[in-house]
């Protein structure tokens, strides 16, 4: 068959399984085309899309905007690699910055290299700036976390499937558990050599697990009493995503009205991913004031790709969007509406035990084992009645349309779920 036959979902698939890695199990549908909140298989079915590319795509499917900066930056100059400057970078640099209220911004493209970037940042100030003894600096992190899949990532992971048979793994993380700010206290009195501590807002991958309402800000202020930087990764919960223009938003410059605008949840070092692009490119940013980001000196770190124009160019048109839309109110009142609805329904439901999440990260538990295959079927059941979403941990299903939604297709979508949930069978 010529590659630019028509295929089938059957062909796409069998394409994949024979020449592709099988590092996924993707949902057997194949999508050709998006746009805002839906997608479509090759066949030509409209779904509407609850994953937004794992909370990437916050601005809808091919924004306009985003879609139309990437073009014209494309056409005119693509890349230099840092060895030179470029005519785009301290545009949206300055724009990030002022965003989200820092000095400076170290930009990459993935998230797992953002993350990477920061634990080295943080270390090199720990060693530099707080005094640690070289190479004895500890990071403290969460159990059950999810910040990225390279070898130093998942040597702190505890998940086996992501860790295990990819030793040796890298030394200096003392893992407490999530949530647990007496296990956070303890372990900064009894150590002397913490540089950091990474967490994620909410939980994702965990299940959209949302710590208690002062974890964040008591979390900062334990980190403040004993030095050590306050990392939080907002790959996933950042731009809009919970409601606010982050979960951890103490920039009261955000145009946000729901924004608490509180200082004492405002990170050190802020780690952004996904939805910085929109989903059209891969756009990763470290942000840090002078007084952390200045041990980084030229030839410590870089990237071929971080910081090219394009991904320069469609930063500052995502971020654009997200305020232009006003995409964090947005995603605050539907998901009030979500877990209005859901919570009314869970309760008549025996499949469905909660609802949990903030914005529009949401998920759902259902009432069977981690092992067992239900949740996998609800999604194939949702599938069918046109909507994507995928289970994130054997028993939980994750909810996260983009934040361009409007709330008549938010409310189509519960009936969709709700009427999936009640048709559903074992
Ligand atoms: C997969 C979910 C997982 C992230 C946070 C860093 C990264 C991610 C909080 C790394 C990436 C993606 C990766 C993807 C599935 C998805 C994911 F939670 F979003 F659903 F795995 F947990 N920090 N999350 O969530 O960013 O390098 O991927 O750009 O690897 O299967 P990345």
């Amino acid at each position: 068959m010529s590659v630019l036959e028509k295929m089938t979902s059957k062909d796409a698939i069998a394409l994949e399984e024979k020449f592709g890695a099988h590092n996924y199990h993707p949902l057997p549908v194949v999508l050709s085309k998006g746009e805002g909140v839906f997608v479509w298989d090759v066949e030509g079915k409209k779904y509407y899309d609850f994953l937004s590319a794992y909370s990437a795509v916050n601005q809808g499917h091919c924004h306009p905007k985003i879609v139309g900066a990437m073009v014209k930056q494309a056409q005119t100059l693509t890349l230099t690699s840092r060895a030179f400057y470029n005519d785009v970078l301290g545009k949206y640099e300055k724009y990030a910055t002022e965003t989200f209220g820092f000095d400076k911004l170290l930009p990459m493209n993935t998230g797992a290299e953002a993350v990477e970037t920061a634990l080295k940042i943080c270390r090199k100030w720990a060693y530099e700036k707080k005094g640690i003894p070289e190479n004895q600096a500890q990071i403290v992190v969460c159990e059950n976390n999810f910040h990225g899949r390279t070898t130093t990532i998942i040597s702190f992971s505890n998940d086996p499937v992501a860790r295990k048979n990819f030793g040796p793994y890298t030394d200096g993380f003392i893992k407490i558990e999530y949530d647990n700010l007496i296990a956070l206290q303890k372990v900064l009195e009894e150590n002397s050599n913490i540089a950091g501590f990474l967490v994620e807002p909410i939980q994702g991958e965990a299940g959209v697990y949302v710590p208690s309402d002062n974890y964040l800000k008591d979390a900062k202020a334990l980190c403040e009493k004993h030095n050590v930087l306050f990392i939080a990764d907002e790959v996933q919960t950042g731009i809009a995503r919970t409601g606010r223009l982050l979960a951890t938003c103490g920039n009261c410059n955000c145009s946000d009205k729901h924004c608490s605008g509180t200082p004492e949840t405002k990170p050190d070092i802020l780690i952004l991913g996904k939805a910085l692009s929109g989903g059209a490119y891969p756009v990763s940013a470290v942000l840090a004031n002078d007084s952390i980001m200045g041990v980084i000196k030229p030839g410590n770190h870089g990237s071929t790709f971080g910081g090219n124009p394009i991904a320069a160019a469609v930063g500052i048109a995502a971020l654009e969007v997200i305020k232009e839309e006003q995409l964090a109110q947005n995603a605050f009142e539907l998901g009030e509406i979500f877990r209005e609805e859901l919570g009314k329904f869970i309760p008549k439901c025996d499949l469905v035990n909660a609802v949990r999440g903030k914005g529009l990260l949401n998920a759902i538990l259902i009432n069977d084992t981690e092992e067992s295959s239900t949740a996998w079927d609800i999604c194939m059941a949702l599938k069918e009645n046109g909507l994507l979403a995928k289970p994130t941990h054997g028993n939980i299903i994750r909810f996260a349309p983009p934040l361009v939604m409007t709330k008549a297709q938010l409310l189509d979508c519960v009936a969709i779920i709700i009427k999936t949930l009640t048709e559903f069978k074992k």
